[in-house]
């Protein structure tokens, strides 16, 4: 992992999901964040909120000289570009980004925690945020994610999506 790069979880269960995502990297390009790398696309079965449909996810590698909290803006700029509507918690969306680490550093504020205060529990991110950051550690205690993802049980299923073959 470079020092300097940040994680970004993308996450769709509405729509036309690959769709959104890619419209949502698209535009976060367009505003001075370069995607660096970025996972295969995976499906995945809803955690938190059951009975929802399944999630197009995917994470991304990348680079910006934005502040954590002007990139927090910048994300929820693009989702509502994808038409976001913040209803239910946890519900459906056409596009969710939440940043899951930024350069190393540790953020704790009301609205903005840093890393993501749910990642350690959620396969559908620590599976792709491996497959391009296989050495990525939280940056709290040094702990590695992969050790994490290997201590959680099955739960709910995350697969390789057929998106990835278009
Ligand atoms: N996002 C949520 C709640 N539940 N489940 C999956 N599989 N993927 C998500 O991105 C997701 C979720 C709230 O952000
Ligand atoms: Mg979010
Ligand atoms: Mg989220």
């Amino acid at each position: 992992m470079i020092a300097e790069e940040v994680f970004l979880g993308l996450g769709s269960n509405q729509g036309d999901r690959r769709a959104h995502i890619e419209k949502g990297l698209a535009a976060l390009e367009g505003e001075s964040v370069a995607i660096r790398r970025r996972s295969s696309f995976y499906e995945t079965e809803p955690v938190d909120l059951v009975g929802q449909p399944w999630f197009l996810n995917a994470v991304v590698a990348a680079q910006t000289d934005l502040a954590a909290r002007g990139l927090l803006s910048l994300c929820q700029r693009v989702e509502a570009g994808e038409g976001r509507k913040r209803t239910l918690r946890f519900g459906p969306r056409t596009l969710d980004i939440d940043i899951l680490l930024y350069k190393g550093k540790v953020v704790c504020e009301a609205d903005l925690e840093i890393p993501h205060p749910r990642m350690h529990e959620r396969r559908f991110v620590l599976v792709p945020l491996l497959e391009i950051a296989p050495d990525v550690e939280d940056p709290r205690d040094g702990r590695r994610f992969a050790e994490i993802l290997a201590g959680l049980g099955e739960g709910k299923k995350v697969t390789r999506s057929k998106a990835n073959e278009f």
